[in-house]
C-alpha cells in the first residue's frame, strides 16, 4: 500500500464514529469518503440466504472488510462525475431508455426516446436537476460501474450488499417479517393491485429522495424499495460467463409490486440486462477496506 493511501485511511478510521451498541451486536463504525457516509463492514463470517430457497440458499459466508454507503447514488453525485469526465451513458448513446408511467398493464414498460439519467421520464418529464437528492435512474450497469471507478469505488457483491441490507436480522424485511407492519411505511414500493393505479400509501408515485424512511439497524436507507441496486456477482446457480451480458440487481424498487416483480425484500436477487437502462434502476457503491477491522 502506497505510504499516502496508508495515511489516509489511517485518519479515516481515527475519524470513524463510534455508535450505539444494539442488544445483539455492535453497530458498526461509518467513515466519510468524498462527502459520503460509509458503514464499515467488519471481516467475518455471515448468513446470507433462505432455507429451501433455490436463488439464493441460507448459506455461511466468509466477507472481508469493506465499507457500504448509507444511501443510494443521487443525481447529484452522477452528475458531478458525468461533468467531470463528459462521460456518455449507455441511455444517452442509444437515444432511449424504458419507461413506464401509472396506468399501464403490469410488466408494461415503453422505450422512451430521450429518456437518459438526466431525464430520467424523458424530455416532456421532470429533469434530474429538480431532483438532486433522489436516486439517479436510468443508468446501465455499466455506467454503475464507470461511476464506481471514477470514485474509486466498487459495486457490492450480492453477499456484501445481503449482510449490510440485513444488519444482524433474519427476517424478510429490515424491520420484520412482513412488508407493511401497522400503519407505518417503511419502503417506497409500488401499492396496489396492478399498475392502473397507486394507492401512494408510502407517498411517493416514482423514486423518493434518499433517507425519506428509516435506515435499517446498521444505518443504511433504502435497502428495500426506492431503485433497484446493481450488485456484482451472480446468483447461486446461474449460468457462467453471462458477466458481460446479465448483471445482479438487490431490494427491488418504486416499481415493485406484490402481483408482479416481488423483489423488495431481502432475499431476492433480481437479474438485468447490463447495459439496459430503465427509470427503476440505481446502485450504491462500496469502498474496499485494504486491512481487517475485527469484528469485536
Ligand atoms: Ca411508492
Amino acid at each position: 500500500m502506497a505510504r499516502s493511501t496508508l495515511i489516509y485511511f489511517l485518519l479515516l478510521l481515527a475519524a470513524c464514529s463510534p455508535q450505539e451498541k444494539t442488544a445483539e451486536k455492535k453497530t458498526p463504525q461509518t467513515m466519510e469518503y468524498r462527502g459520503m457516509t460509509y458503514v464499515i463492514i467488519p471481516e467475518g463470517d455471515y448468513e446470507v440466504g433462505e432455507k429451501d430457497n433455490p436463488d439464493n440458499p441460507l448459506r455461511k459466508v466468509h466477507l472481508k472488510s469493506y465499507a457500504i454507503a448509507i444511501h443510494e447514488t443521487t443525481n447529484k453525485q452522477f452528475a458531478e462525475f458525468a461533468n467531470a469526465t463528459h462521460y456518455k451513458s449507455d441511455a444517452e448513446k442509444m437515444g432511449y431508455g424504458k419507461t413506464f408511467e401509472e396506468g399501464m398493464v403490469d410488466w408494461q414498460w415503453i422505450s422512451e426516446n430521450g429518456a437518459n439519467w438526466r431525464y430520467p421520464f424523458g424530455r416532456d418529464a421532470d429533469s434530474a436537476v429538480n431532483k438532486p437528492d433522489h436516486p439517479v435512474t436510468q443508468i446501465s450497469g455499466a455506467d454503475a460501474e464507470a461511476y464506481c471507478t471514477w470514485a474509486g469505488l466498487r459495486l457490492p457483491t450480492i453477499d456484501e450488499w445481503e449482510v449490510a441490507a440485513r444488519a444482524g436480522v433474519k427476517s424478510l424485511f429490515p424491520w420484520g417479517a412482513e412488508l407493511r407492519q401497522g400503519k407505518k411505511s417503511h419502503a417506497n414500493v409500488w401499492e396496489g393491485e396492478s399498475h392502473r393505479k397507486n394507492k401512494l400509501d408510502d407517498g411517493f408515485m416514482y423514486t423518493a429522495p434518499v433517507r425519506s424512511f428509516e435506515p435499517n439497524a446498521w444505518g443504511l436507507y433504502d435497502v428495500v424499495g426506492n431503485v433497484f441496486e446493481y450488485c456484482s456477482g451472480d446468483q447461486p446457480g446461474a449460468e457462467p460467463d453471462t458477466a458481460d451480458v446479465y448483471i445482479s440487481g438487490r431490494g427491488g424498487s418504486w416499481w415493485c409490486s406484490v402481483n408482479t416483480c416481488d423483489y423488495f425484500n431481502l432475499v431476492a436477487i433480481g437479474s438485468m440486462v447490463k447495459h439496459g437502462s430503465l427509470a427503476n434502476q440505481g446502485f450504491r457503491c462500496v469502498k474496499d477496506i485494504p486491512f481487517k477491522i475485527p469484528s469485536e
